[in-house]
């Protein structure tokens, strides 16, 4: 095994001088948690940055997505992809939802809208789309859908930060969208999420359920949770914002290289971008296909061998996993083209410090793999 492994990602960490004098506020004011001024600031820069209306800040993705579902009282069953990472439906699980899965859209492994009506029963509140690999589902028929039937509609955008279609930013979309800024994210604050929303009622109401449902010192109006994000790491995510554009810059150049070097190597297929008017070049998913010498998981494990440590996201998917493969909606013969591209996919590195030769070494060897050569 070479001793400079390279793993699917790796977070990006500004100097750490720059951070000290953050800290240095922190232990001037003694305010670490509930709401200090770092949360204030970040939210206000978020919503600039983002071009969206309100952020409010949490400790994780996943506590955003079980209090998105609690904020619109969302209950029954709720339409969501089984291909995704297994947040998306544990928080349906939490909130004591019924998942529905619907198949995946071929182009862009995101929801399928022509799937959609057939799986709507009177029990359907809501659909929960995954905006896969920051590739906008197409929120148009989405919505068409969710007119038609009254539902609500929570994006799960962990992956779309900064992400915009030709109208703007992706998060404008549905009632409410879920970021993550969890370390393998784009724009990280070591753990942390945000909801997105569009009105100061639904923002103050969201805030109240991250703070164990408090509206006051002496009045509790919900069950709420404690999400909130800390001060340690609200701080953090203000100083990662000022370096977004050489972030986003070196992930640009990665991307680039890549779809140049594999572009026409039989049996990889890139997955292409689509409808992001700004990307942010979250993840490089490849889909390796039959007439590649190696199967998907033989070239993981010699990937590995070279100290590549690539990532199979989204496999398996989350219908087969045990909590969820006894839903009607679950059987793969419901699922093909998900179930398909979980078998096919590998996600390549892609960080700001991955260097050229690094990006070099990885297709050479699947260059070399592949016989073309
Ligand atoms: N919805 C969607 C669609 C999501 O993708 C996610 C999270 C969520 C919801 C939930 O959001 P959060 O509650 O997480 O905020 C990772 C992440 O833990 C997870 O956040 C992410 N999606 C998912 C796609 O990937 P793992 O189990 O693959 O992570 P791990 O620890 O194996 O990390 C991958 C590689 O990254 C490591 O091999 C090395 C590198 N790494 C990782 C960490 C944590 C570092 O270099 N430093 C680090 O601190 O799940």
């Amino acid at each position: 095994m070479p001793d400079n492994p390279i793993y699917v990602t790796q977070p990006f960490l500004p100097p750490l001088e720059e951070f000290v004098p953050y800290l240095e506020r922190i232990w001037q004011s003694h305010t670490l948690t509930n709401g200090g001024p770092f949360h204030q600031q970040l939210e206000e820069a978020l919503s600039e940055y983002l071009g969206v209306k309100h952020v409010a800040l949490f400790a994780n993705g996943t506590l955003a997505l079980i209090t998105a579902l609690q904020a619109l009282r969302v209950s029954g069953e709720v339409i969501t992809t089984p291909y995704s990472f297994v947040a998306t439906a544990h928080s349906l699980l939490w909130r004591g939802n019924k998942p529905v899965f619907v198949d995946v859209e071929p182009s862009t492994l995101n929801l399928d809208p022509e799937k959609i009506e057939a799986a709507i029963t009177p029990n359907t509140t809501a659909i929960m789309p995954v905006h896969c690999y920051g590739n906008p589902c197409n929120v148009k028929a989405i919505q068409k859908i969710a007119d038609n039937y009254n539902l609500r509609v929570i994006y799960d955008a962990a992956h779309a930060f900064g992400v915009q279609d030709d109208g703007g930013s992706v998060l404008r979309h549905g009632d409410l969208s879920v970021l993550s800024f969890h370390a393998t994210k784009v724009f990280n604050t070591f753990e942390g999420g945000a909801i997105v929303c569009h009105d100061a009622k639904t923002k103050q109401h969201i805030d109240h359920l991250k703070n164990f449902g408090f509206v006051d010192e002496t009045t509790v109006v919900a069950p709420g949770i404690n999400a909130k994000m800390s001060e340690v790491n609200a701080a953090f995510g203000l100083l990662q914002l000022k370096h977004m554009p050489e972030i986003l810059h070196r992930r640009a150049a990665i991307d680039a290289h890549y779809r140049e070097a594999l572009h026409g190597v039989k049996g990889i297929h890139c997955l292409p971008q689509a409808g992001q008017h700004v990307a942010n070049y979250a993840y490089f998913p490849i889909l390796v296909e039959p007439d590649y010498p190696l199967s998907r998981d033989a070239l993981y494990q010699k990937l590995k061998a070279h100290g590549i440590f690539t990532r199979r996201y989204f496999y398996p998917l989350i219908a087969d996993f045990p909590m969820y493969r006894g839903l009607p909606s679950a059987g793969r013969s419901n699922l093909p083209v998900a179930a398909a591209a979980a078998d096919k996919v590998l996600c390549l590195p892609i960080y700001p410090t991955l260097t050229d030769a690094d990006v070099q070494r990885i297709v050479a060897l699947l260059i070399d793999t592949s016989g073309a050569t």
